[in-house]
């Protein structure tokens, strides 16, 4: 077998579908080796290595599977280098497949096609572990690794590189079949019972979800039951337990209950939202962590940390609780008048609160919701409630322009039957554009609304109110965003107001097809969603 062809076994051994990427010079003998496996493999070329990263990020993070892609090495590899540190912060199994220049002229700095002076350091900086495949009998214990890494611990991008004449070269292969995975450590007894004890004794918890719980919701809903708790996420956990059941609470509605908390429980999150945009803590407060990363416990000491599953840790603490806690009295109508009191806040934030809710009315309860950082991005993580885990696709704490529509595209690949819809402004659109000529020729439809303020308007805003409106580098000047919708074969909509969005969003959904809806706004016109999202200390001014 080649390495090539181990390589592409080892994917088909692992329940790979689906890889998303661009060709070049070194990787043609991995390209030919997925073109005679092409029945079993998709292949869905972009325009561009960001584009087939996000496009693998999308459709990990839209099903928990891993996301698959193959780009040139050097300026391919540093294409897509984003999606990897997106993939990195934001919990996403992605892998990497790429080349490197001849496997004798590595480090000798001769000036070879597509060479960096070390790509895997490089790879090995912006992944949880990269390796590099020496000779086609490594090839099925790398990749067995790789596979490995992805399934066990805290979920993060890795990468496998092959030297150009490595990948035809052929050997006696012996296995491509997966490793055996080690089951998620068993929190540690003595820690189990002091945090049972903890949260047994607290009147007012908040339990607190990311992206490591996402496979945790039934066993984080049984526990908010049981405490008769509410459950708050900022964005990677959105629809964990959904704002529509009593106890799942927004971020606005939860910073209102904050004020009396006396017991942060943090299940697979790293508490960004307490402890960097909240960053004011009730008296008293103590904190319990549940986390597969047992730097976590470092990083951010809690009173009793757990290093295991989300799901493992949360189902051993509800059967430490149930001896501790008896029947609690329902406290849906107190949580319910958070949730009114929350809504009727961020009205404030408009347009982009009207323009969200005509998106929800219309998006139907299984679609996924993809945000961009955005004046409505921004806004959509306190205002758009969703009712699943996976249903809100974020960029997480990167917070990079360009992740948006291309994301969208690999969640659609991953879900051809549910709608996606992606949103982003006028500027972060124009950073992934050029993948509107893959969703055409791939038919991947995604409604992508655009919410044009002809500019940077964050940093515009930024500008205004921190630098006397000294404005520099955010005046954007745009296409015809229909024009350039119908030049790729899209459909091209335009909306101006909510209510006619509503009708646009349906007849884009109801096309099927990849669609771009532009929304006209006027520059600077949004009101700031910032109030929300960095909230000022209840003492300073009480909440909204
Ligand atoms: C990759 C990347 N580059 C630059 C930035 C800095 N940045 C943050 S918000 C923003 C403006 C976004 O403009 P637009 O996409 O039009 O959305 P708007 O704020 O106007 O709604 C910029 C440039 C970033 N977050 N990510």
């Amino acid at each position: 077998m080649t390495t090539a062809d181990a390589i592409v076994e080892s994917l088909l051994a692992h329940g790979v579908d689906t890889v998303f990427g661009i060709p070049g010079a070194h990787t043609y003998d991995l390209i030919d080796a997925l073109a005679r496996r092409g029945r079993e493999l998709r292949f869905v070329t972009t325009r561009h290595e960001q584009g087939a990263a996000y496009m693998a990020y999308g459709y990990a993070k839209a099903t928990g599977r891993v996301g698959v892609f193959t780009v040139v090495p050097g300026p391919g590899v540093l294409n897509a280098g984003a999606a990897l540190c997106t993939g990195y912060g934001a919990t996403a199994p992605l892998l990497c497949l790429t080349g490197n220049i001849q496997a004798h002229l590595i480090g000798q700095g001769r000036g070879q096609l597509h060479e960096l002076p070390d790509q895997l350091a490089l790879l090995r900086g912006l992944t949880k572990w990269s390796e590099r495949i020496n000779h086609p009998t490594e090839a099925g214990a790398v990749m067995a690794e790789a596979f490995r890494q992805l399934r066990t611990g805290r979920v993060r991008p890795v990468a496998v590189e092959t030297p150009w004449n490595v990948f035809g070269m052929s050997a006696e292969v012996t296995s491509v079949a997966p490793a055996p995975l080690a089951a998620p450590p068993a929190p540690d007894p003595a820690a189990l019972t002091n945090a049972a004890r903890l949260i047994a004794a607290a009147r007012r918890p908040l339990i607190m979800v990311g992206a490591g719980a996402l496979e945790a919701g039934a066993a984080v809903l049984e526990l908010a039951q049981l405490l008769q708790a509410p459950v708050t996420a900022h964005r990677s956990g959105k629809g964990i337990v959904g704002e529509h059941l009593p106890y799942g609470l927004s971020a606005v509605a939860a910073w209102d209950y904050w004020r009396d908390c006396d017991l942060l429980i943090g299940i697979g999150s790293r508490l960004e939202l307490q402890y960097l945009r909240w960053r004011w803590f009730p008296q008293g407060l103590r904190v319990v962590r549940v986390d597969i990363d047992p730097t976590e416990m470092v990083r951010l000491r809690p009173d009793v940390g757990l290093v295991t599953d989300a799901a493992v840790g949360t189902c051993a603490l509800l059967e430490a609780l149930r001896p501790l806690v008896g029947t609690r009295a329902a406290r849906a109508a107190e949580f319910d008048a958070l949730k009114q009191r929350a809504h009727a806040a961020i009205r404030a934030v408009q347009p982009q609160v009207d323009y969200l809710e005509a998106i929800r009315a219309v998006l139907p309860r299984n679609g996924l919701f993809c945000e961009e950082i955005s004046q409505v991005g921004f806004a959509a993580r306190f205002a758009f409630p969703v009712y699943e885990p996976r249903q809100y696709l974020t960029c997480g704490y990167q917070d990079n322009l360009g992740f948006g529509f291309n994301t969208a595209l690999g969640a659609k690949v991953a879900l051809p039957e549910r709608p996606v819809v992606a949103i982003s402004g006028d500027g972060g659109f124009l950073f992934g554009v050029q993948e509107l000529a893959t969703a055409v020729q791939h038919g991947i439809g995604v409604v992508s609304i655009v919410f044009n303020n002809s500019g940077y308007g964050n940093v515009r805003r930024d500008q205004q109110e921190k630098y006397g409106g000294r404005y520099l580098g955010v005046d954007l000047r745009n296409p015809d965003f229909r024009a350039l919708a119908a030049s790729f074969g899209a459909l091209g909509l335009r909306a101006g107001s909510p209510a006619e969005l509503h009708g646009v969003l349906e007849r884009a959904l109801a096309d099927g097809g990849p669609a771009v809806i532009e929304v006209e706004c006027a520059a600077g016109s949004e009101a700031s969603p910032w109030g929300f999202l960095h909230p000022a200390p209840p003492q300073a001014a009480p909440t909204a």
